[in-house]
């Protein structure tokens, strides 16, 4: 399967220890595939272990929540934190709140985050965590109640030089404002110990839209140093109208691409003149479907009931930023057929491993998650460092330094991949750069 026999074996192994959990084997396998390149060259990765402990979480914690809802009926949801590296920092990364939450889906989150958080140059280790609870439907006061029952437990294994974790699916400011409260409670400190807190007690200005933001400037970079182009007059669709499509959209309309379609996990709407992103964001603001109600509003709009139809829409750039596994191997293939010639990723592992060699194979510039979102983390880096100083920056600083961190995670990616393979593969230019930072850290530090 890997051109070297070492990971072959141990990728067997790793199989047969977790052969419950597909996505993190296949967030293992896509990094295997590029570490390929370089564990022949280097007897120390070996002889020393690092794949078998770079793959393991160092701990994992997973407790009960049990919290009572309007109708007074007890409920119980299971809590996670995933542990996974701290090398380079204290492990960092978000929290999801979605029913298809387990440890499968969690461990490749926090395995793809450690690598990510190298990337941004920033000392933060990798981690991940959440829960099963869905917090769809539910009222503000079940929402507040799950939150601070949540915390109860996961409170003993935080702090700010420990873990810090953020949103993700399913958490915003409402519940980390929630989470952040009860910490304080229990603690009697403030300290940074969340990141995407709210701006009146410690959030940094610019974090909300850091990720979709990001996104779009490592965009940028991939159409300057590939095409010598910008991403002005190209059609854009996004996936995902949560807190990362919604500020990539925005993004990209405000540097001249039009965005011509966007998902929620009704359906999608499409208009090849461009949507209206003021009357998408007044609508998701009131209830995050808004496709179903795009239409009252602009009604030369089509709407289609099947989310996953957006990638039969052509275009020349598509930005998957809803969930893992989004984009399969037809939706890639349909891509190609249409036009688009760039894809990058703003959710976590959206495009599966078939799709990703498809569009790879196809001559499609394809940008990997744990590079292009890594600039939601990076913010909650710089807000981590704001409250360490007691400082707030502006906005603009923050941007700026934004903009600065994805250039050079671009660099990185890209000096990676033209070092070992094709100079447009930052697939395995991104996993190379990224591990090297942790696997140099944890060299020096012994065997721990
Ligand atoms: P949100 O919960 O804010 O938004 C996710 C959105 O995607 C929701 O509107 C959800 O709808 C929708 N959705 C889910 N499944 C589908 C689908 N199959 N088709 C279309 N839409 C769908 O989450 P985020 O925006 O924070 O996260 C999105 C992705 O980005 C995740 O993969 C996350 O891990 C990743 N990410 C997030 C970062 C952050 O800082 N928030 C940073 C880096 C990556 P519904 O609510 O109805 O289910
Ligand atoms: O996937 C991610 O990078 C996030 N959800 C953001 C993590 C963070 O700590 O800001």
């Amino acid at each position: 399967m890997f051109t070297n026999e070492y990971l072959n074996s141990l990728f067997e192994t790793t199989k047969e220890r977790n052969g419950s959990q597909p996505e993190y084997l296949q967030a293992v396998e896509e990094f295997f595939e590029a570490m390929s390149f370089i564990v022949e060259n280097d007897p120390n990765i070996q002889k020393f272990g690092i794949m078998e402990r770079i793959i393991e979480p160092e701990r994992i914690v997973k407790f009960r929540v049990t919290w009572i809802d309007d109708q007074g009926k007890v409920n119980v949801n299971r809590g996670y934190r995933v542990q996974f590296n701290s090398a380079i920092g204290p492990y960092k990364g978000g929290l999801r709140f979605h029913p298809s939450v387990n440890e499968s889906i969690l461990k490749f989150l926090g395995f793809e985050q450690t690598f990510k958080n190298a990337l941004t140059g920033l000392p933060m280790g990798g981690g991940k965590g959440g829960s099963d609870f869905n917090p769809r439907g539910k009222s503000d006061a079940e929402i507040m109640r799950f939150c601070q029952n949540f915390m109860l437990e996961l409170y003993r294994h935080l702090g700010a030089d420990t873990d810090v974790p953020a949103g993700d699916i399913g958490v915003g400011f409402r519940e980390i404002g929630y989470l952040y409260g009860m910490y304080k409670k229990i603690r009697n400190e403030s300290t940074g110990v969340l990141t995407g807190k709210g701006l009146t007690y410690g959030g940094s200005l610019g974090r909300k839209e850091a990720t979709g933001h990001g996104l779009l400037y490592f965009v940028r970079e991939m159409l300057k140093v590939y095409r010598n182009d910008t991403i002005e007059g190209k059609k854009v669709i996004i996936s995902g109208s949560g807190k990362v499509g919604m500020h990539a959209a925005l993004k990209a309309q405000e540097m001249g691409a039009k965005v011509i379609a966007l998902s929620d996990i009704n359906g999608f709407v499409h208009d090849d003149n461009g949507l209206d992103l003021n009357i998408v964001k007044m609508l998701t603001e009131k209830n995050p479907e808004f496709s179903t109600e795009y239409l009252q509003y602009r009604p030369s709009a089509t709407y289609d009931s099947n989310p996953s139809n957006i990638w039969t829409v052509p275009c020349d750039i598509a930005l998957p930023c809803a969930t893992q596994n989004e984009l399969p191997l037809e939706a890639a293939q349909a891509l190609v057929e249409n036009g688009c010639f760039l894809v990058a990723e703003g959710a976590n592992m959206p495009t599966t491993i078939e799709a990703t060699k498809y569009l790879q194979h196809a001559d499609i510039l394809f940008a990997p998650g744990k590079a292009a979102n890594a600039g939601g983390v990076a913010v909650s880096g710089l807000e981590m460092t704001q409250n360490a100083m007691h400082i707030p920056w502006t906005y603009d600083e923050v941007d700026e330094k934004l903009q600065d961190i994805m250039a050079q995670i671009f660099n990185k990616a890209y000096t990676e991949a033209r070092k070992y393979t094709d100079h447009r593969n930052l697939v395995v230019g991104a996993n190379i750069a990224g591990f090297m930072r942790v696997y140099h850290a944890m060299m020096d530090q012994g065997i721990v």
